[in-house]
Parts: structure tokens; C-alpha cells; sequence
């Protein structure tokens, strides 16, 4: 009989690859899944899972759902990956970012030293909790700097889960994620932003009127993808020994980067005029211009650069990533130019 984990966040990027490999692995998987009017399962579907992932309510801000689940479902791992992800939404909510990031995993982690402490639990922590680190690149050993209610919420419950484990000795893994993407990620994260647009104004879907409207095109990040930090995941709960691991490519680009990458995917060739929020990325050939700056889309504060170091995740789990940054922006950009051209919906 194969294991069975509970996913948090199964509707997500990560949850939905993640249930895919624990699938392939034999597991069971239990998706926890909040309640709307509107099934939010395209990634389940568009990876072929859907029906073979069994679906159960959790609401990260009702305590008493984990509970109950926990009696009920009794899995050997628990893979928390429900949260509020966007950085800059938590700007302008940072309370119920601090309750779904932060005191919600305090429910969590006291839901199972009390009743279910043999369940092995891995917390989603961030890279955007090395914030304005003052080393790069940044590994386990870094000093946080946070610089959003999202990151300091992360900080939380990252500690938690570090003293769950040195208090109480759960078996507790917190991953320290460096920024990872794919055709599955959120429409609203920059990668997916620009792959989407810019495949639908080659395809002719968007007006001739119309841009790419970006913020801080000078960002750096560390972006790898996202099926191979799912397996990072797994080989954290299963090492003997509980602790916690970056997991990064060790490359860093900026967004700049990303959108001259994803243009020349599509055939165009960016040149940048102007500067500042009457900056525009013009395409050579055409003369279209395909990028803006507008200050709807800076934060209050940003952070500058990442860049990990996954050294041990590779010595001690042998976890590395492998797919690079030019062959992430073509994957992206290519999938987004099928939906396009075919006329499929984006979500
Ligand atoms: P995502 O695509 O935004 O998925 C987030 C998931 O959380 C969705 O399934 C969402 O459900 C669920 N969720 C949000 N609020 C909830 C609530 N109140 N109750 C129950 N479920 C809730 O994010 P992701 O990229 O897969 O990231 C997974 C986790 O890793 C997140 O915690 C994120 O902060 C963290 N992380 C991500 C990265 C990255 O680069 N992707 C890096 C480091 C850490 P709906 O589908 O209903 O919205
Ligand atoms: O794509 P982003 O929104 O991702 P961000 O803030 O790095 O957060 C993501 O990665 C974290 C890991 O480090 C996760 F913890 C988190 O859950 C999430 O998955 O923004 C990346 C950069 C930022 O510097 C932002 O200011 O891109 C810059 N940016 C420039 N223009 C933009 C835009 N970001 C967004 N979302 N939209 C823009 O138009």
C-alpha cells in the first residue's frame, strides 16, 4: 500500500505538478481544495490528474478544517502549499496575508504536535524572505531581510516550523524556494504576464493599440521550473533526517531579460526607448511597440535581486535544477502561443 499526503493547495502551480509526481510515485493524493462557486481545477484537468486526485475542502483561515481532515484522512505527509502567493497583493492585504501565511501554519503545526505527530510536513517558504539580502548568492545560512507582508509573514512561519521540529521534534522540512515557473503559473506573476501577452499579440489577439504594461524591469530573479522544485519537495520529506533547503538554479536574470528572451521566441527584437514610466520596448522590425512602464504595477518596496545557492539540497538530497532560463521562456512562451492560436481560454 503506497503512501498518502495531504497537498494544501492542490489547485495551485506547485500543487497540481507536485500531485502529479506523487501520483506517478504510487501515493495517494488528497487535494485540499477552498470552496467556490467556481471549480478552479484547470491545472488538475490540463495535466490529466483530475480524477485520479480526491478532492477535500480546506480553508487555510478555518482552523478547525485541519483538524478535522487530519483525523479523518490520517496521511503520512503533508505538503503546505495553500497561501496568499502574490507578493504584491499583500501590499494591500497585509492581514489576511499575515492570517493564511503566517498564523495559519501555527494551526497547523500545533494540530499535529497535539494529535498527529508523526505526520511528516513540509512548509513553502520563499526566497522573498532574504528580501534586501547584503550576500548573494543566498543559501540556508543567510540572514532574512523581508520586505513585504508577504515575505515577513513567510519569516513567521518558517521559524515555526524550524522550532516545531527542534521543540517537539516533528519531522518538519521548510523548502526555501527560489522563484519557479511554468505554463501552469498564475497569470499575475510577471513570467507568465509577458509569455501570455506577448504570444497573444503575435497571434493577433491583442489590438495593435495595445502593450505589455510592466513595472520594475530592472528585478533580478532566480527563476527555475516548476516541476523539478516539486521533486525537490518530496526528496526533503524523505530524507531520515528533517531540515530545511534552498532550492535554485544559482542563475539570475532580470525582468528586462525575460521579456527580450520571450519577444525573440515570437521573432521580435525588443529596442528600448525612453526611460522611467515613459519607457517603451519597440519591436524592430514592425515598429510596434509591445512594452510600457506604468506605475500601477511597482510595489511600495521591491526587491532588487535574488540568486540561490542549492548546494545542499544537491549534495544532500541530489536535487539539482536542470532546465535553463532561455529553454524555461520558450516553454512558457510556446504553450501561450498554442493557447492562443487555438483559442483556448487563459486562466
Ligand atoms: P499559486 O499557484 O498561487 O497557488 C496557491 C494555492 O493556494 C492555490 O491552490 C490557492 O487556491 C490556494 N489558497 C490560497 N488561499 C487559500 C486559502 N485561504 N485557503 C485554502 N487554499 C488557499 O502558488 P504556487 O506558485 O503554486 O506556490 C505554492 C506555495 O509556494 C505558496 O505558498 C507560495 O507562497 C509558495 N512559493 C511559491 C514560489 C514560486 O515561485 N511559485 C516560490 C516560493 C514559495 P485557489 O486555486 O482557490 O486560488
Ligand atoms: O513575478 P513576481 O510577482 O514574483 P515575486 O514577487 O518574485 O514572487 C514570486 O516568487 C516568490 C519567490 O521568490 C514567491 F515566494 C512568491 O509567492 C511568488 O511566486 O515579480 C517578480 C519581479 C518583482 O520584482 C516585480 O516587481 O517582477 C517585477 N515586476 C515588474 N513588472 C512585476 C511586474 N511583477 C508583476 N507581478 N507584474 C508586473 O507587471
Amino acid at each position: 500500500m503506497g503512501k498518502r499526503a495531504l497537498i494544501t493547495g492542490v489547485t495551485g502551480q506547485d500543487g497540481a505538478y507536485l500531485a502529479r509526481l506523487l501520483l506517478e510515485r504510487g501515493y495517494e493524493v488528497l487535494g485540499g481544495v477552498r470552496r467556490a462557486a467556481t471549480a478552479a481545477d484547470w491545472r488538475l484537468v490540463a495535466l490529466g490528474i483530475r480524477e485520479r486526485v480526491r478532492l477535500v475542502d480546506f480553508e487555510l483561515l478555518e482552523e478547525a478544517n485541519l483538524q478535522s481532515k487530519l483525523a479523518e484522512l490520517k496521511p503520512d505527509e503533508i505538503y503546505n502549499l495553500a497561501g496568499q502567493s502574490l507578493v504584491s497583493a499583500s501590499f494591500g492585504q497585509p492581514l489576511y496575508t499575515t492570517r493564511a501565511n503566517g498564523i495559519a501554519v501555527a494551526h497547523m503545526l500545533e494540530s499535529l504536535r497535539q494529535s498527529h505527530p508523526h505526520v511528516r510536513f513540509y512548509q513553502a517558504s520563499t526566497s522573498e524572505m532574504f528580501g534586501r539580502a547584503p550576500v548573494a548568492p543566498q543559501n540556508e545560512t543567510t540572514g532574512f531581510f523581508p520586505q513585504s507582508p508577504y515575505a515577513i509573514a513567510k519569516v513567521y512561519a518558517h521559524w515555526l516550523t524550524v522550532n516545531y521540529r527542534q521543540a517537539y521534534g516533528l519531522h518538519t522540512c521548510s523548502g526555501i524556494l527560489f522563484n519557479h515557473e511554468s505554463p501552469m503559473r498564475g497569470l499575475s506573476f510577471v513570467t507568465r504576464k509577458i509569455s501570455s501577452t506577448l504570444a497573444r499579440i503575435k497571434a493577433g489577439a491583442i489590438g495593435a493599440g495595445e502593450a505589455l504594461a510592466v513595472g520594475n524591469l530592472e528585478a533580478k530573479r532566480d527563476w527555475g521550473f516548476a516541476a523539478e522544485y516539486v521533486d525537490g519537495m518530496w526528496r526533503m520529506l524523505q530524507h531520515p533526517v528533517p531540515d530545511d533547503y534552498v532550492l535554485a538554479t544559482g542563475r539570475t536574470h532580470s525582468v528586462r531579460d525575460f521579456v527580450a528572451a520571450a519577444a525573440a521566441v515570437l521573432g521580435f527584437e525588443i529596442a528600448w526607448e525612453g526611460g522611467g514610466l515613459a519607457e517603451i520596448g519597440r519591436d524592430r522590425r514592425s515598429g510596434r511597440v509591445l512594452v510600457t512602464v506604468d506605475a500601477a504595477n511597482f510595489r511600495p518596496v521591491d526587491v532588487d535581486a535574488l540568486v540561490g545557492d542549492a548546494g545542499k539540497a544537491r549534495r544532500v538530497l541530489g536535487w539539482q535544477a536542470a532546465t535553463s532560463f532561455a529553454a524555461l521562456v520558450a516553454m512558457m512562451v510556446e504553450a501561450d502561443l498554442d493557447r492562443a492560436r487555438h483559442g483556448a481560454p487563459f486562466l
